[in-house]
């Protein structure tokens, strides 16, 4: 049985080799995306058993893509081939000032759009793993996809799975901001783990400052909430426990996209292992702060070895 089980979109991604409109580059590196996909790649190098739930159209971006999640030994065997539609793709912008980069989709009515309750069948091993990782993304691709990300949640806590949650807000994936904020909120009423960011969280909930972001999810039923405050570090609350862990210090920004993703590694991967929410907090910023020097959404993720040298305390 996987320690993990999530669902969501595996993109192409071509990344701009030089820093121009994306209308006018010509140079592009081929990579991968996917928010899920990246926290599937980040908790696998840690040495959980993930099963990735999705489906890629029978093309070569979609051979790509499963030839990746097995180089990074993810569990694709709830990857289903849809010979009737595409493997969705996205472009992404070079930024040589750290600032979020242009990204454009190409992923409308793609295999991955295609999932529905249907994909859910009975009795199915990964309703025995241990936590079921979701975000906002999957809930806003399609009727399908919503209804069936909704299941897995009640699904799984019907069973007393762990669910982690990450709105990862894409206003552009909405019909409108009104539905995507009550669907995510909505979503976020099936979780045990909170993960916004604070400008998310702000947009999310009306509340201004990141105690009042927890309260409003605590209030809703979550267990733990951890807002992300991006350089200055991550907020945490549960029932009793609250506080700021400190940013970890970053030299260069190379690429903020998959910062988040990094930092939900960090969370997940500590609360498997055990630790405090304190500490998950803490992992969670420095895996975030390491996947921001790194061109790629998921280059930045750890091996164990990898993720001690990150945890160190600088030099003196
Ligand atoms: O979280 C990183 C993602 O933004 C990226 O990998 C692509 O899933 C993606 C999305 O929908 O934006």
């Amino acid at each position: 049985t996987p320690d993990v089980v999530t669902v969501g979109e595996a993109m192409a991604l071509f990344i701009a080799r030089e820093a121009k409109p994306l209308a006018e580059v010509r140079d592009f590196e081929r990579a991968t995306a996917g928010a899920e996909l990246n926290v599937s790649v980040g908790l696998s190098r840690l040495g959980f058993r993930v099963d990735y739930v999705s489906a890629l159209g029978d093309d070569s971006l979609g051979a790509n893509l499963l030839a990746f999640m097995d180089a990074e030994g993810i569990d694709r065997s709830h990857v289903r081939i849809d010979a009737a539609h595409p493997t969705g793709f996205m472009l992404k912008a070079m930024n040589d000032d750290g600032s979020d980069p242009q990204v454009e989709y190409f992923r409308r009515g793609s295999a991955a759009s295609r999932l529905s309750p249907a994909d859910l069948r009975e009795p199915d091993p990964w309703q025995q793993a241990r936590l079921l990782h979701l975000t906002g993304i999957s809930a806003a691709l399609s009727d399908g996809c919503r209804e069936l990300v909704f299941a897995m949640a009640r699904q799984a806590r019907a069973a007393g799975r762990l669910v982690t949650f990450d709105p990862n807000l894409r206003p552009r994936l909405w019909p409108s901001e009104a539905a995507m904020i009550a669907t995510i909120n909505d979503l976020a009423s099936l979780a045990d783990v909170v993960m916004p960011g604070l400008s998310e969280g702000r947009l999310l909930t009306g509340r201004k400052d990141a105690a009042g972001i927890a309260d409003f999810y605590l209030g809703r039923g979550a267990q733990q909430v951890v807002v992300k405050l991006g350089p200055d570090g991550a907020y945490y609350a549960d029932g009793g426990n609250r506080g700021t862990v400190p940013g970890q210090p970053v030299a260069k920004v190379v690429d903020t996209v998959g910062a988040g993703d990094g930092f939900a590694v960090g969370v997940l991967s500590a609360l498997l292992d055990g630790l405090p929410l304190p500490q998950a907090a803490a992992r969670g910023n420095a895996i975030g702060a390491r996947q921001v020097q790194f061109r790629g959404d998921c280059d930045g993720l750890p091996t164990r070895e990898q993720l001690a040298d990150a945890m160190a305390p600088p030099m003196p």
